[in-house]
């Protein structure tokens, strides 16, 4: 009896990814970036691509995301981490690139960055993290950001007359016939949580297996930006963001169908 006792002791339940460093986020409270990092990192550690691995991070409050992630990194100019994965991996088709993108740097000023390389079906993953605002600069409107929603440069809500209607991402790329695996996820609850890291894991496989692009959105809260406490930002999102962004895949290729049905897949 004592020695089960010993063992089940001995049994390591939860740890740190191996790919994190073990150091305090520099996010506010309730941000949703230090979840995705970590869901990442632990999809980097399974798949032992961690000496291959490359972040192309972009800007806003995840710019310097290299603090954090323990694979090699590069810093982007704003909008444009595409075209730098799309780079790299032309030049060393061994290296594994991703973009970590906020809705500000891959909706707005990197648009056509994010079109031409899903219409070049470049073998690269995308990490777009949309949490409707701009929230390093301080909360301005993004072209993601809800119709009435207010933000500091749209005190009085989003007013389409004005200021357009939000773009869909995942919905407008899926037309294009170059991506591999589109997909939109959330993190506001564990069943998401656990749901977002398959969608990471399959967009790492699709490159692995030499599939094409493959973007992984993410709704993701920012309490700061959107004026509410951590906990009723988790609310808010299912409440105002999920009805606009229906969480779901937009595009699954056939051999991208075929590795989701390996034996193994998360
Ligand atoms: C060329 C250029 N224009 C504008 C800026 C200012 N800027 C910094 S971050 C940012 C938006 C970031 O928003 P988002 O991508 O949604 O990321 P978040 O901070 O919300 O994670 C902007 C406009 C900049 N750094 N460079
Ligand atoms: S401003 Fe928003 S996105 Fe930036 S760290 Fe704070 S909660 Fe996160």
């Amino acid at each position: 009896m004592a020695q089960t006792k010993a063992a089940k002791s001995d049994t390591i339940l939860f740890a740190a990814p191996q790919s994190l460093e073990d150091v305090p986020l520099h996010y506010c409270p309730g941000c949703g970036h230090g979840i995705v990092h970590r869901l990442i990192a632990e999809v980097v550690d399974k798949l032992g691509i961690a000496d291959r691995t490359v972040c192309v991070a972009s800007v806003g409050c995840s710019a310097i995301n290299y603090l954090y992630f323990k694979f090699d990194g590069l810093e982007s100019s704003h909008g444009r981490a595409p075209a730098s994965a799309s780079g790299i991996k032309r030049c060393r088709p061994d290296l594994i690139p991703f973009t970590y993108q906020g809705d500000g740097d891959l909706a707005a000023i990197g648009t056509a960055e994010i079109v031409h390389a899903c219409a070049r079906g470049e073998n690269i993953t995308v990490f777009f993290i949309n949490n409707a605002i701009y929230g390093m600069t301080g909360g301005q409107m993004a072209p993601t950001t809800l119709v009435g929603m207010h933000s500091t440069s749209t005190p009085g809500g989003r007013n389409p007359a004005l200021a357009g209607y939000p773009i869909k991402v995942c919905e407008m790329l899926s037309t294009l016939e170059g991506p591999a695996y589109i997909a939109r996820v959330s993190i506001y609850n564990p069943a998401q949580v656990r749901r977002a890291k398959q969608a990471i894991e399959l967009a790492f496989r699709t490159q692995l297996a030499g599939l094409g692009l493959a973007l992984v959105e993410v709704l993701s809260p920012c309490p700061v930006g959107w004026g509410v406490e951590p906990v009723q930002a988790m609310d808010w999102l299912v409440e105002h963001m999920l009805p606009q962004y229906p969480l779901g895949e937009y595009k699954v290729t056939e051999a991208v169908q075929a590795l989701k049905e390996v034996k193994g897949h998360a």
